[in-house]
């Protein structure tokens, strides 16, 4: 069966980072592809990732991008299925252009955007999850598990100093 969540991102010097919502995924026992896509090295390939998307039974896409992150916003205009963009943090100027890039879509394409780095991919993986979690008794189960637990955790150590 084909994984209900793909990762793509523009180059694979995004990974350290969309490893974040890889790691999300694996905690929350979800399963997912990932993938190099870049909406301006290899176009076409964006255009039949996205067009095939659905039909392969992919139900979430998480796109990280950064710099000029036209990943996310151009993989939504070829899909109906829900885009979570995540930008990554550039060199040039720390995720601020790749922030915009993906958050100031035209109305009419949505893209949800998530935070610059590795909480944004980390929320993406769990947001990707809570999506699918809409049908999915169990998964909700482990959502809610997860949460749970990192509650306890700050509770069961309130003191900083206690490392
Ligand atoms: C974007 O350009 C990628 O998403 C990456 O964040 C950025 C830099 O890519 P590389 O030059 O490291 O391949 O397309």
């Amino acid at each position: 069966m084909t994984a209900p969540v793909g990762i793509i991102m523009g180059s694979k010097s995004d990974w350290p980072t969309m490893q974040h919502a890889a790691d999300m995924l694996d905690t929350l026992g979800v399963t997912y592809e990932v993938k190099v896509v870049s909406a301006h090295r290899t176009p076409d390939l964006l255009f039949d990732y996205a067009k095939s998307a659905q039909g392969r039974g992919i139900k979430v896409i998480i796109a990280g991008a950064g710099g000029a992150a036209h990943l996310p916003g151009m993989a939504a205009s070829q899909t109906s299925l829900p885009v979570l963009g995540v930008p990554v943090k550039s060199r040039a100027l720390n995720g601020i252009d790749s922030l915009l890039s993906i958050a100031q879509m035209p109305g009419g394409v949505a893209v949800g955007t998530l935070a610059i780095g590795d909480a944004g991919a980390k929320n993406a993986g769990l947001l990707a999850a809570q999506i699918l979690a809409t049908s999915d008794n169990e998964l909700l189960a482990r959502i809610d598990a997860f949460r749970n637990q990192q509650t306890e955790t700050v509770l069961a150590q309130p003191d900083p100093r206690n490392a």
